[in-house]
């Protein structure tokens, strides 16, 4: 059965049971001190307000009996599918694979890789590691998705215009009719999560879609 969310630019449509909620990268690692997204330069309060957002969604996915994937950009320990263009750019405090207070930077099965303990995923829920800012970059997303029938998928997460707004443009491109979560993403630049919002929604929908968690959940609901 189809469920109608009051989104921008014009309502969208979606069955759950076709649909998937795909929460991107809310590690300890962005959202904490002490993490990659620290040692970059950035304020990682700013990324707190998402957290909100996204557990209401959760909540609402869950209650629905919706599929949901999570995903954390991490890398091998021994940094094989780090390029080494990844994690020689630029100047952070620390590099990708550097010892910090959180474990290793961006390494898998470190603590700063981890998913923050409030967004835990539950068990029966996709965990993609990934190596890249997009989600679909050598991963099996979508052959997993494609061996559950999803074409619908909601986005929340961080940051909202790097890891975000990559993967929502790989599933668009895809095939997959998309809707970001407004109030469950956000960015450490409160103008480039404004700007993403408005780009993917212009041009008729040209990426995807827009809504509140709050739109969306009633939608669930009903
Ligand atoms: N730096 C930044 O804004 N983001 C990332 O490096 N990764 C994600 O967005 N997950």
């Amino acid at each position: 059965m189809s469920q109608i969310v009051d989104a921008r630019p014009f309502a969208y449509e979606f069955a759950p049971e076709r649909a998937a909620l795909v929460v991107i990268d809310m590690q300890r690692d962005f959202l904490e001190p002490g993490g990659f997204g620290e040692t970059l330069g950035n304020d990682v309060g700013l990324l707190a307000p998402a957290i909100a957002g996204t557990a209401r969604l959760l909540r609402a996915a869950r209650a629905a009996g919706m599929l949901i994937v999570h995903t954390r950009e991490c890398h091998r320990p021994d940094l094989s599918d780090c390029p080494p263009a990844k994690r020689g750019r630029g100047a952070p405090s620390l590099r990708i694979g550097d010892v910090g207070p959180m474990g290793r930077i961006l390494i898998a099965g470190e603590p700063g890789a981890d998913i923050i303990p409030a967004l835990a995923p539950l068990a029966g829920e996709l965990v993609i590691d990934k190596p890249g800012k997009g989600a679909f970059h050598a991963t099996d997303l979508h052959a997993l998705l494609g061996a559950r029938g999803v074409t619908h998928l909601l986005f929340a997460g961080v940051t909202t215009e790097v890891c975000v707004q990559t993967t929502m443009r790989e599933a668009n491109d895809r095939g997959y009719d998309c809707l970001l979560v407004e109030d469950a993403t956000d960015s450490y630049f409160p103008a480039f999560k404004q700007a993403v919002l408005d780009m993917v929604r212009a041009q008729g929908a040209i990426v995807g879609w827009t809504a509140d968690s709050h739109q969306v959940a009633a939608a669930l609901r009903a």
